[in-house]
């Protein structure tokens, strides 16, 4: 009995002949990002940690990276929202890239309003109501408070970085900072009624950095 192909394998030997430069480019493209994916897995280290007062644990600080010397950091093309929402600003504490856009939508039935009276310079974003948003880019680094004039037990604060590894405590003050490259790094820890801490670490090759904060109030 003679040997016949599999009518799959014969039915793509009838169909169009691929075009062998478009699957190349196609391979290499896959290579490449899985070469960029990978790089960036393995050298990376993570920091993690716990940052506490005398009293216990503390919610809402901000660990970050200082400005790395000899490196900036393109801001993101996403935009992050700050939301006016039950009365309140959600989050309460927004770390950010520097040039980062923050939309501020109202989605109370009241009217809000958002300024910040100064630090990295002042600005009022005016008083809107519900269902609109406004919109502002934060290019200086630095600490920036907001408030409503409508509300004034609301605040907030935005905290503009010099680089994209910052990450806020949770209830239980544990913090983890993932995808560290390899380096000697200033830690720094902002809470908004704590004294700023630094301390000067090192990140290695896929290891895992302890770094806890004790921190004094103002
Ligand atoms: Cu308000």
């Amino acid at each position: 009995m003679p040997c016949r192909p599999p009518s799959a394998f014969k039915r793509k030997e009838l169909g169009t002949v691929p075009n062998s430069s478009d699957e190349m480019k196609k391979l290499f493209l896959c290579l490449f990002l899985c070469c960029i994916f990978n790089s960036s897995l393995i050298h990376a280290g993570e920091i993690q940690g716990i940052v506490k007062n005398l009293n216990g644990v503390l919610e809402n600080a901000i660990v970050y990276l200082e400005k790395i010397d000899g490196k900036t950091f393109p801001p993101p093309e996403k935009t992050v929202i700050l939301n006016q929402v039950g009365l309140v600003f959600v989050p309460h504490v927004l770390p950010v890239l520097v040039g980062t856009k923050v939309n501020f939508p109202n989605e109370d039935v009241v009217l809000h309003n958002v300024f910040s009276p100064g630090y990295t310079g002042k600005f009022n974003l005016g008083t809107y109501p519900q269902g609109t948003t406004k919109t502002r880019v934060f290019e200086k680094p630095g600490i920036v408070l907001l408030l409503c004039n409508v509300h004034h037990e609301m605040s907030a604060f935005v905290l503009v970085v010099e680089t994209p590894y910052f990450v806020v405590t949770g209830r239980d003050g544990k913090y983890t900072l993932r995808n560290v490259p390899p380096g000697k790094y200033n830690l720094a820890v902002w809470h908004e009624s704590m004294r700023h801490q630094i301390k000067k670490i090192e990140v290695l090759d896929k290891s895992q950095v302890n770094v806890n904060f004790l921190m004094i109030k103002k």
